[in-house]
């Protein structure tokens, strides 16, 4: 198949997802077509079957507001007719589904069918797509999408509640390619950090307010008070001053590390004993999957689709959002080391539930479907 991917060319999340799903799908012998306003940090390597076609988005005084989601339907438009792609795939409502919708209409007055799936993530439902300001749009555009995933059954029962939505979803959920996502020896690294045999936890996020950053802070707080600790913070983001602040407030400064926005970020998952997401809402929460593969156990809370993937006192355990009295007694339970040896076992063979080759032939079985019914 001849596929355009439409994604956010960023480091977390629906970028992420729909990056990785060009590669392993290029790797499978399918033409690839990433149709985006900036290289995705993921793809920064040479694969015949991928293509890279960048949005571009004139400037002119008048526009206060650049049109980009113009710009980005004509992109589409000339990729489809100049590539001969089969399929566009966008990942995140806003505004990609709207403007595959266009590309979709503009094309057809020409005379060219092209299917649109679109693939839900997450805040475009569950925060930003609801909103009075966007929600005509983002119903109409997933309506009009000839297929729509989801990466949970929690982020589809939300469109369906949240949405006028009267076609089927189809959940897909998020995968892990194994072979990066590994325990490496990085010893080294470990000792130069936890120099006395601290535990290692570790939190990585956009530093959104929905990630409640504080509770992370909290929970490690109080679990220094009884065991020695260090926390690393992995990404970056609106909330990272605030969160900087808090640390030097509560006198932690020195066993925090703020690491910015990391591409190895699976090194970092080798040596941690403990992951943290006590995020307010998350659809899936694909980096806890990533430290889940790297043996890394989860506290979580049990928002959105997170009881998908972190399974209570297996992989790691679940609390109500801003319980930190409970993520703080759950996590001296894992940490203690009569028990970490099981859950970060436990933790990398639910990970192995959500490997790339079995998600990749859903969305590959899929595509199929659209096409034909299309
Ligand atoms: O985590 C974010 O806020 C980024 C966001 C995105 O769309 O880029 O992530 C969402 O999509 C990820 C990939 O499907 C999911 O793993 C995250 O759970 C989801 N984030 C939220 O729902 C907050």
């Amino acid at each position: 198949m001849k596929i355009g991917i439409v994604c956010y060319p960023t480091f977390g999340g629906s970028g992420v997802v729909a990056t990785e799903l060009g590669k392993a799908l290029a790797k499978n012998g399918h033409q690839i077509h990433f149709i985006t306003y900036q290289q995705p940090p993921r793809l920064d390597f040479f694969n015949e079957n991928v293509f890279y076609h960048e949005v571009n988005i004139p400037s002119y005084p008048l526009f206060q507001y650049p049109p980009y989601e113009s710009a980005l339907a004509s992109e589409m438009v000339n990729v489809v007719l100049n590539e001969n792609v089969d399929l566009l795939h966008v990942h995140y409502a806003i505004p990609h589904a709207s403007a595959a919708y266009m590309a979709k209409m503009i094309l057809r007055s020409q005379g060219r069918h092209v299917p649109v799936v679109t693939t839900l993530h997450g805040t475009d439902i569950t925060l930003v797509g609801k909103d009075a300001s966007y929600e005509p749009v983002v119903t109409f555009s997933i309506n009009q999408s000839d297929g729509v995933t989801a990466v949970s059954e929690d982020l589809r029962q939300d469109t369906f509640a949240h949405f006028n939505v009267h076609r089927e979803i189809e959940v897909i959920p998020n995968f892990i390619d194994l072979s990066r996502f590994k325990r490496q020896q990085k010893e080294h690294f470990k000792k130069a950090i936890c120099p006395n045999g601290e535990k290692l936890i570790v939190h990585t996020s956009n530093f959104r307010r929905v990630k409640r950053i504080d509770d992370a802070v909290m929970t490690f707080y109080h679990i220094q008070e009884q065991m020695s600790a260090k926390l690393l913070l992995v990404g970056d983001g609106p909330e990272r001053a605030r969160i900087e602040r808090l640390v030097r407030e509560l006198g932690i400064y020195d066993q925090v590390r703020f690491l910015g926005k990391l591409d190895a970020v699976e090194e970092v998952l080798s040596v941690a004993d403990l992951f943290l997401m006590p995020s307010e809402n998350e659809s899936f929460g694909l980096a806890a999957l990533e430290a889940m593969a790297c043996e890394v156990p989860v506290i979580s809370s049990n928002a959105g689709g997170l009881p998908e993937l972190n399974i209570q006192g297996v992989s790691g355990f679940l609390s109500p959002v801003g319980d930190v009295a409970d993520m703080v007694k759950n996590s001296l339970y894992i940490l203690d080391e009569a028990n970490l040896p099981t859950f970060k076992r436990n933790a990398l063979a639910r990970a192995e539930e959500f490997a790339l080759p079995l998600i990749l032939p859903r969305y590959e079985a899929y595509y199929e479907r659209v096409l034909q019914e299309a």
